[in-house]
């Protein structure tokens, strides 16, 4: 346990002046745009001018690629901030960076490699809370930063839509009462169906309809006052339709998941990666399942694995099914992770699967 990480953080976003070239890179979900949207808006309350450059992760490769280092370095950014990914997963690129700029990585994601130097902060709650870390999402370190350093309460419906799409409210439960109260916002026992679970969708929702939405998505909760102007804005439309293909899939599931003891295989084709959202709600209706979602539609295949009672830590489920693939990705947290592969590993990948859930429930 390190206290001084969030002072270090603090001492980071104060320092920051109007000459720095400022950059965030950020994860396109509901809780990576929510966490780029709160360190944004803090740093433009703090410095009196908007962050200078903002990039979004790459869906299919994760972390850092050369594009995004080349934009990186000829934009001169000198304060580099992430949110919601693991970007010390490499550390090499970490200490490339480090020579051009300081580094803020804001994150919940598994720890690979304590980065932590005079450049670079590594601000996870592994380093100074007792919060599960699946359980303390992105946006929520970026909420509780941004308010440590100046006032940021008027964000908290967007912390509060992070939380709610990242499962991650069930050390918040007080704190969220407050933000319902504050809006007038009904609850229910499925917190996806209140209003805020709704703005947490409707981000989703346009990710899957079209990834190249994610910069519209982001200037719309730049100007929204509150979680009304993102209910009632353009996006809500995208939700509608994904919405319906989801149903269609859950109605799928039932029949045409493969089950081999408490894991379940359930592979599909979709015009839209909705396998994310699908394993999180499948992953809330059965949380001692191991539940995989393996979108074939493309010949990069992308797996979604949630098994809430993490009895089966599916992150490391899916970096031990992919090792030795090339090319490939796994990561995340214990009870929600993804991964991505080329078509021609689909059968090795499913039968190690298989072999080790076998193994394991023994
Ligand atoms: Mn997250």
């Amino acid at each position: 346990m390190n206290e001084l990480v969030q002072e270090r953080v603090d001492e980071f976003l104060r320092g920051i002046s109007k000459k720095d070239k400022v950059c965030i890179v950020h994860d396109t979900d509901s809780d990576g745009i929510c966490s780029a949207l709160i360190i944004a808006k803090a740093i433009e309350r703090l410095r009196g001018k908007k962050i200078d450059v903002r990039i979004p992760l790459d869906k299919k490769k994760y972390g850092f690629t050369p594009k995004m280092l080349q934009t990186i370095k000829k934009k001169k950014v000198t304060k580099l901030i992430t949110t919601d990914f693991s970007a010390e997963e490499n550390p090499s690129i970490v200490k490339k960076l480090e020579k051009k700029c300081e580094l803020l990585i804001i994150d919940h994601h598994k720890l690979y490699h304590d980065v932590t130097s005079a450049r670079t902060i590594l601000y996870k709650p592994q380093f100074f809370s007792k919060v599960d870390p699946p359980r303390y999402c992105t946006a929520k370190l970026a909420y509780d930063a941004a308010n440590r350093v100046v006032d940021a309460t008027d964000l908290d419906w967007a912390a509060a839509a992070a939380c709610i799409a990242d499962i991650a409210t069930e050390p918040w439960k007080e704190w969220l009462d407050g933000v319902f109260a504050r809006y007038g916002v009904e609850r229910a026992p499925d917190l996806f169906n209140t209003k805020l679970g709704e703005v947490s969708a409707i981000v989703s929702s346009a990710e899957v309809f079209d990834i190249k939405l994610v910069p519209r998505c982001f200037e719309i909760f730049y100007r929204a006052k509150g979680p009304e102007d993102i209910l009632h804005s353009k996006l809500g439309k995208y939700k509608k339709i994904i919405d319906k293909e989801l149903k269609k899939h859950l109605e799928l599931f039932e029949t045409r998941a493969q089950q081999y003891g408490e894991t379940f295989l359930y592979e599909m084709t979709s015009k839209w990666r909705i396998h994310s959202p699908l394993s999180t709600i499948l992953g809330l209706k059965y949380p001692h399942r191991t539940i995989l979602i393996i979108n074939t539609t493309h010949p990069f295949i992308s797996v979604s694995a949630r098994r809430g009672d993490k009895v089966i830590p599916v992150n490391n489920l899916l970096e031990r099914a992919i090792e030795g693939f090339q090319g490939a990705n796994a990561g995340g947290h214990a009870p929600a992770a993804g991964a991505g592969f080329e078509k021609k590993y689909l059968k090795t990948f499913k039968e190690r699967v298989i072999a080790w859930t076998q193994s394991s429930s023994q």
